[in-house]
């Protein structure tokens, strides 16, 4: 009995911050980047080896880049070269071996599995590696993707991604379920929450850790996996290899990294990155009366599966198109909870739509490939995408209702400019 409230107590230290730390911590990344810094002024290549140049950078001391949809629409699996990358701690001074795409050399890799267990254990890698291994295909999205768009009511801070924060990829790795139920950790009847520990560590004593906590009775975890393999190798260490927890359909911050550590326990964790970041108000909030840091556990909800979204891959206004006969493609996808059963899709500005076609996705949370016949006259267009899936959950019209003061879940109706020649 002792001994396991001993070792909860050690997780607690290991799981992060105070709560009363962790809200001053939250903007910390931010503040210690100098305005040079900023915004893409160094090349992605240099930022994290292997990237290749020209991905679009928001932040080149954190490491976070978004691939332009030219190159993202050219590949059914997004590949590691290309694939966006998000961290919230400085590489330099802090852990640069995890800024490259290369596989880790971490072969002495372990994950705490701790806190309201019969008994606190240490998983190997090796260990992983021999236990039975499942793939899932599935989108991972920042939940800042698209925050950009907010900016048209009131710009919100932080990376201005466009629709680049995404890919679609395939994922290896020992279900999670499965994993806790052969390692025999029934947790005790108050273990209610399952947090995930990032190995990364703030650069700063009073810096919070990234962890994300997970109700043990979400659907979601069903299809979780702890995974070791992106696209058919080791996970490059920017994408946190050699050990990430992956939830097909869940928000990119939801997924985390350089695994650590699991925890189970009686409470969410107090890291900033679950009480305050990454978290939706459950009321429509107006700029000015509700800021980034008023989110509370009663007046907010974590950023947990992807709101519905659909993208439009072509034409792109690079294409330079052409008037006449065009396919508008493109992608949408939800947390794949519910099939999605239409794209509609307009070439008029909304004036008029038809319904796209829709390829029979890879997995309920991959890409849905979706394709529509159109005409365009020269001059200026508006194409739209709107996905609806069969819960009725759709895009907005009006994306901007759903601001909100950290900028996240962009979902509005997809809405693309275009010259036509
Ligand atoms: N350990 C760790 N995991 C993390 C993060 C992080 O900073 N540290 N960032 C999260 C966020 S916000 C996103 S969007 C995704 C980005 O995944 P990627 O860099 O592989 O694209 O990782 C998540 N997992
Ligand atoms: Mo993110």
């Amino acid at each position: 009995m002792s001994r396991s409230i001993d070792s909860f107590e050690i997780s607690r230290r290991r799981f992060g911050a105070l709560a009363g730390a962790a809200g001053l911590s939250m903007g910390l990344g931010s503040r210690l980047v100098s305005p040079a810094f900023a915004e893409a002024v160094a090349d992605s290549a240099e930022i994290i080896q292997g990237k290749v140049p020209g991905l679009l950078v928001h932040n080149a001391k954190l490491g976070v880049m978004e691939t332009p949809l030219t190159l993202l629409r050219k590949y059914a699996h997004t590949p590691k070269e290309i694939l966006f990358c998000r961290f919230h701690f400085p590489h330099e001074g802090n852990a640069a071996w995890y800024a490259t795409t290369a596989a880790p050399d971490r072969k002495d890799w372990t994950i705490r599995v701790d806190g309201l267990v019969q008994r606190p254990r240490d998983v190997t890698l090796a260990d992983l590696e021999k236990m039975g291994q499942e793939k899932r295909v599935s989108v991972i999205q920042c939940a800042g993707n698209g925050r950009s768009y907010y900016a048209a009511r009131q710009k919100v801070a932080g990376g201005q991604w466009k629709n680049g924060g995404m890919g679609n990829v395939k994922w290896e790795g020992v279900p999670l379920r499965p994993f806790l139920d052969e390692l025999k950790m029934v947790p005790s009847s108050e273990a209610t929450w399952l947090t995930a520990e990032g190995w990364d560590q703030p650069a700063t004593p009073e810096g919070t850790d990234f962890a994300k906590s997970y109700h043990l009775d979400d659907p979601a975890l069903d299809h979780a996996i702890i995974a070791l393999k992106m696209n058919g190798e080791p996970i490059p260490a920017c994408h946190g290899g050699p050990v990430r927890l992956i939830i097909p359909g869940y928000y990119g911050n939801m997924n985390v990294k350089l695994l650590s550590g699991l925890l189970f326990a009686a409470a969410q964790s107090p890291s900033a990155y679950q009480s305050l970041g990454y978290r939706m108000p459950i009321m429509p909030v107006e700029p000015g009366k509700f800021g980034a840091n008023d989110y509370t556990l009663s007046n907010s909800v974590p950023t947990y599966g992807h709101t519905i979204k659909s993208v439009i891959f072509s034409p792109l206004p690079d294409d330079n198109p052409k008037a006449g006969a065009v396919e508008i493609t493109g992608v949408a996808f939800n947390d794949g909870v519910a099939p999605i059963t239409s794209v509609e899709v307009s070439a008029d500005g909304g004036k008029s739509w038809q319904n796209a076609e829709i390829e029979t996705p890879e997995s309920p949370w991959a890409w849905h490939h979706w394709s529509a016949k159109a005409s365009l006259a020269k001059g200026a267009a508006v194409l739209m995408s709107r996905a609806t899936d069969a819960l009725g959950r759709t895009q907005p019209i009006d994306g901007l209702a759903r601001w909100n003061p950290r900028g996240y879940e962009w979902n509005g109706v997809e809405r693309l400019e275009l010259t036509v020649a």
